[in-house]
């Protein structure tokens, strides 16, 4: 004798909401590559994950709705690790998100702080987002407490970083992995479009908050409000939203 039974799939709202700490929550894991790592695999160990990189956790509604934005161009590999890492971690933290990669096209410099612009606005299309983290592509969580959820303030995310010893760099260092609420963001006017190549746009950014030197004169011209771009192509992607961009080059 065989009975079926067909439960009927909760709708979101009717879910409980999840708890503040996560029980998925685990603390510090072991960051090692498995050689020979193919995407398809990284898919194939993330089932639950919707087209374009998204995901909410099944049992409970989470109060967080996160964009992991991350600007890329030319990095495969450390985007493959990076998926393979991120995409359990955040669902262990039983967070309601989606990843988005902001490509640059074209083989003009590479501007980190202008595709992140891009990121938000593309993403923000989307969905009403309450938290936004500018990741770089080739750093990888170590420990799952540290939440990707968005605080009261600006928050910098990668505090201790193994080529820095676990350490910051300067005390001031806002580079890495940072996130913001859209209200903090364009309270800021979001970050220049005007670092062409490596270095200075999160220093930039930092400085923002407390509107000194330089950028006290040039935040309100440089930012959300002027940023010119085109976007080439949008693909929902099964382990993320890859948004192709020109964002012209230096004048
Ligand atoms: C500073 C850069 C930052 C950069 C940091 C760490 O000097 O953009 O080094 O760089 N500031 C300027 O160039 C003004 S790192 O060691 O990660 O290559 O994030």
């Amino acid at each position: 004798n065989l009975s079926l039974i067909v439960k009927p799939a909760m709708r979101e709202e009717d879910l409980p909401f999840c708890p503040e700490k996560s029980p998925l929550i685990n603390g510090p894991f072991r960051v090692t590559f498995p050689p020979m790592l193919t995407m398809a695999e990284v898919e194939q160990k993330n089932p639950f994950v919707r087209a374009g990189g998204r995901y909410k956790p099944p049992d409970c509604q989470s109060t967080h709705r996160t964009a992991i934005i991350i600007p890329h161009r030319n990095r495969e590999q450390h985007l493959k690790y990076l998926l393979y890492f991120l995409h359990p971690f955040l669902q262990r933290q039983q967070l309601n998100y989606g990843i988005y990669i902001i490509h640059q096209a074209g083989n003009y410099t590479f501007n980190r702080a202008k595709l992140l612009n891009v990121g938000f606005k593309e993403a923000m299309k989307d969905e009403d987002w309450s938290c936004m983290f500018y990741h770089d592509v080739d750093l990888i969580p170590e420990d799952d407490r540290n939440l990707y959820t968005c605080d009261k303030y600006p928050k910098h995310a990668s505090i201790a970083m193994d080529k820095f010893g676990y350490k910051l760099p300067y005390k001031t260092y806002f580079g890495g992995v940072s996130a913001l609420t859209p209200e903090q963001y364009m309270k800021m006017n979001g970050f220049p479009n005007n670092y062409w190549g490596w270095g200075g746009e999160d220093d930039d950014i930092a400085i923002r908050f407390n509107m000194l030197a330089k950028t006290r004169r040039t935040w309100k011209q440089d930012g959300m409000n002027t940023m010119e771009y085109e976007v080439l192509s949008k693909e929902f992607r099964p382990l993320y939203t890859n948004i192709t961009v020109d964002i012209g080059s230096e004048k």
